[in-house]
């Protein structure tokens, strides 16, 4: 580490950034830093974009929703990401399974709140929106987010909604009812192509999950009622976990006994959600959580004084709170680098964004891998999950 960061620091006064005051090892990523090289420094260093750099073997149309049904998709563009814009507008955002064309969005909703309970309870979209309150921002990311759709199956919005545990607990649960089970519709007339083949979205929580999560039924996304292909008008959202457990169109809310058994939801996503087996029980489902994740969204060309330089940026997300430092490997995960923080935020329920000044040897294709510091969960990165590689013909 020490001989790495020596290099990095030589690489900096070549460039003629600015120097790395205040950029000590002890800080978060997404804290604010005085002297941050990867601003005012960067942009002196830095004469002229060139150009950006597509990532090898990424092929999607970014930002176009396509498909129907369960193989509906669309694609975020993760290219476009400024640390003064971290929200995807609600038309950019990530689709996984578009709107039911067996639903009517002009007839009445119901969510039927009942299981092992002395008295079932119905309420209206409008009984939730009434204790409906501002979430703040949070990253959803689908469990099967994959290198070929340029990791596009992953956004960040701004939520309103209504804590999922406080609506469970209008009923009263029998003494045997100790999970809760959210279900929303899922009907659709063409059957999914691949991997979809169970119907029935739903998957079951711990009262404590929920809980600590801070799990939400959403009414409305960057202020708007929700969009149809986003769960109209009610849709769960578990921050920290992914998308699959985030059911859309939800109707039902119901409390279950501690030995139910899994949902085909839970099994069907038991690989992707690192789980060990798929496990019949639901209550040998470890929590679905995102661990600790980073990775470039583009890699800039630009010109300096000197000739040309390569600027990488990225994001960081996941993890139960922000990593310390996220490092940066171009030879396979042989040697390292750490990444500057760009923008200050407080919280880690989205990404935050980094950079790194970088300059190539020589011409040739390169791996990018990201880790974080070591104690961390960080599961896919260890699994190399987020590799993304790019070609550099000029250095
Ligand atoms: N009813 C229903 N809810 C669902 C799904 C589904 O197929 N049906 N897909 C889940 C998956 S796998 C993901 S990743 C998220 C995607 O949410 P989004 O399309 O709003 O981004 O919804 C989840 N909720
Ligand atoms: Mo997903």
């Amino acid at each position: 580490m020490e001989n790495s960061r020596r290099q990095f620091l030589s690489g900096a006064i070549l460039l003629g950034t600015a120097p790395l005051t205040g950029c000590t090892r002890d800080r978060s990523i997404g804290q604010p830093i005085l002297g941050d090289a990867g601003t005012g420094g960067e942009s002196r260093a830095l004469e002229e974009r060139l150009e950006t750099l597509g990532f090898l073997e990424e092929d999607r149309a970014y930002g176009v929703a396509t498909g129907a049904g369960w193989d509906g998709r669309l694609y975020t563009d993760l290219s476009k990401l400024e640390p003064d814009q971290l929200v995807t507008e609600n038309d950019n955002f990530y689709v996984r399974t578009r709107y039911p064309d067996q639903l009517d969005p002009s007839a009445p909703w119901s969510l039927r709140i009942g299981g092992l309970v002395s008295q079932d309870l119905t309420l209206s979209v409008e009984d939730v929106e009434a204790v409906a309150v501002d979430q703040g921002l949070h990253l959803l990311e689908c469990a099967g987010n994959f290198r070929g759709g340029g990791f596009g199956l992953m956004s960040v919005a701004g939520w309103t909604g209504a804590p999922l545990l406080d609506l469970a607990r209008r009923v009263t649960p029998d003494p045997g009812a100790s999970r809760i089970l959210v279900s929303g519709f899922d009907g659709h007339s063409v059957p999914s192509a691949n991997m979809h083949s169970t119907p029935g979205a739903s998957w079951i929580f711990s009262p404590e999950d929920l809980e600590q999560t801070g799990a939400f039924l959403a009414t409305h996304m960057n202020g708007e009622p929700l969009p149809p292909d986003h769960g109209y008008p009610l849709r769960l959202v578990v921050p920290g976990w992914y998308g699959c457990t985030c059911i859309k169109w939800v109707d039902e809310i119901s409390w279950v006994a501690d030995d139910v058994a899994a949902t085909s939801q839970m099994i069907e996503f038991a690989s992707r959600t690192h789980q060990t087996a798929e496990h019949p029980l639901a209550r040998q489902y470890t929590p679905a959580a995102i661990d600790q994740a980073a990775m470039p969204v583009r890699v800039e060309k630009w010109s300096t004084a000197s000739g040309i330089a390569y600027r990488v940026v990225g994001i960081a997300w996941g993890g139960a709170r922000p990593a310390q430092t996220i490092e940066i490997s171009f030879d396979e995960g042989v040697s390292f680098d750490e990444v500057e923080p760009l923008a200050p935020i407080t919280q880690n329920a989205h990404w935050s964004m980094w950079s790194y000044l970088w300059q190539p040897p020589a011409a040739g294709t390169y791996s990018i891998l990201c880790r974080a510091d070591a104690g961390v969960a960080m599961l896919r990165l260890d699994r190399a999950y987020y590799l993304r590689e790019v070609r550099i013909d000029d250095v």
